[in-house]
């Protein structure tokens, strides 16, 4: 009776085994086919954007998830042509972090005609019908707007009588990041009127462009300005040095307040030229595989997917640097 059993077990194990090699030579639904992946980077704009880019490559390899990268230099017209040659490729599914929020409602119209999903991680588009995309992944960039605001907020109860002058450095014009953080720290900071944006202006979220904008204001405006609020710690690193040769000690003689939590914030916090940083995390690789999988897998995921994340005051700076990943 055992051996009886035994030897049907056998048998079943290895019938099941000739099927399953038999078809998988062939190239049968067994073998799972891997999920093919067309992401259309922003750029290299940033230490964020080298991290994020990073991040959607090291998942891809983890997930199994065969990725096409494309780097659009921030160019809106250069994500077009990738997302478009993604659709002739015939892709299972789309990622994009738009550069900016207007202007894609003809080419989504045109992954959605082709049945391709598209999923759009970090920064959002603006398009009236939500169809276009399945779901965003990333940060509410209103509330890190808000975060700043409210450090500063807080910072000038014990700052001394009189107007507290704010220099602004947007990011990426037309940018969701640059929209909202403008937003979201104008609303906050509107609770004080001693507190005023005397300037304001686009740096691109790079360094070399902080910098250059920045010594314009120091041109124009030098010794009265109180506080920067860069959009993000790159313009704010770029900045920091314009304010040095400029003879000024930055996060003393001009507050500094930027977003992201880079390492290179870190950095300037502990030599003490930056005042805090609000953290915008760019590790959103996994999530973006997970999420990819699940609607080709059919099933329903959220509309809207944030990231959690912290700010970090200059105090702490030394105490979080050790756990820093970006
Ligand atoms: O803050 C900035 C990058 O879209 C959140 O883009 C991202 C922003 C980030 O260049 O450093």
């Amino acid at each position: 009776m055992e051996t009886a059993m035994k030897m049907t077990r056998r048998t079943v194990l290895s019938a099941a085994l000739c099927l399953g090699l038999g078809f998988g030579i062939a190239g049968s639904a067994y073998a799972e086919k891997p999920v093919v992946l067309g992401f259309s980077q922003v750029g290299a704009e940033s230490e964020w954007r080298t991290a994020n880019t990073a991040s959607i490559k090291d998942a891809a390899k983890q997930a199994g998830v065969t990725l096409k990268f494309a780097d659009a230099q921030q160019k809106q017209e250069n994500q077009v042509k990738a997302i478009r040659s993604f659709i002739a490729q015939k892709v299972d599914v789309i990622a994009f972090s738009p550069v900016v929020e207007s202007g894609w409602d003809t080419v989504l119209g045109e992954a959605k005609a082709a049945k391709i999903p598209v999923i759009l991680t970090d920064r959002a588009v603006d398009a009236k019908d939500k169809s276009l995309y399945v779901t965003f992944i990333g940060s509410d960039f209103v509330e890190e707007g808000r975060r700043a605001g409210r450090w500063l907020l807080e910072r000038a109860k014990t700052m001394p009588a009189g107007d507290i002058n704010i220099v602004e450095l947007q990011g990426t014009v037309g940018s969701a990041p640059a929209i909202d953080r403008k937003a979201g720290f104008a609303e906050i900071i509107a609770a004080n009127p001693k507190l005023k944006v005397i300037r304001s202006q686009t740096g691109d979220f790079t360094r070399a462009k902080g910098k250059e904008v920045m010594e314009a204001f120091l041109k124009t405006d030098g010794k009265k300005i109180n506080v920067l609020y860069a959009h993000n710690d790159d313009m704010a690193i770029g900045a920091i040095q314009a304010i040095e040769e400029a003879g000024l000690k930055p996060g003393k003689d001009i507050l500094v307040i930027s977003i992201d939590g880079v390492k290179g914030a870190f950095e300037a916090m502990m030599a003490g030229k930056l005042n805090v940083t609000v953290e915008c995390s760019p590790l959103l690789g996994p999530q973006l595989m997970k999420v990819a999988k699940q609607v080709l897998a059919g099933e329903t995921v959220p509309k809207r997917i944030t990231t959690e994340e912290s700010v970090f005051p200059a105090e702490v700076a030394a105490k979080e640097f050790p756990n820093r990943k970006y």
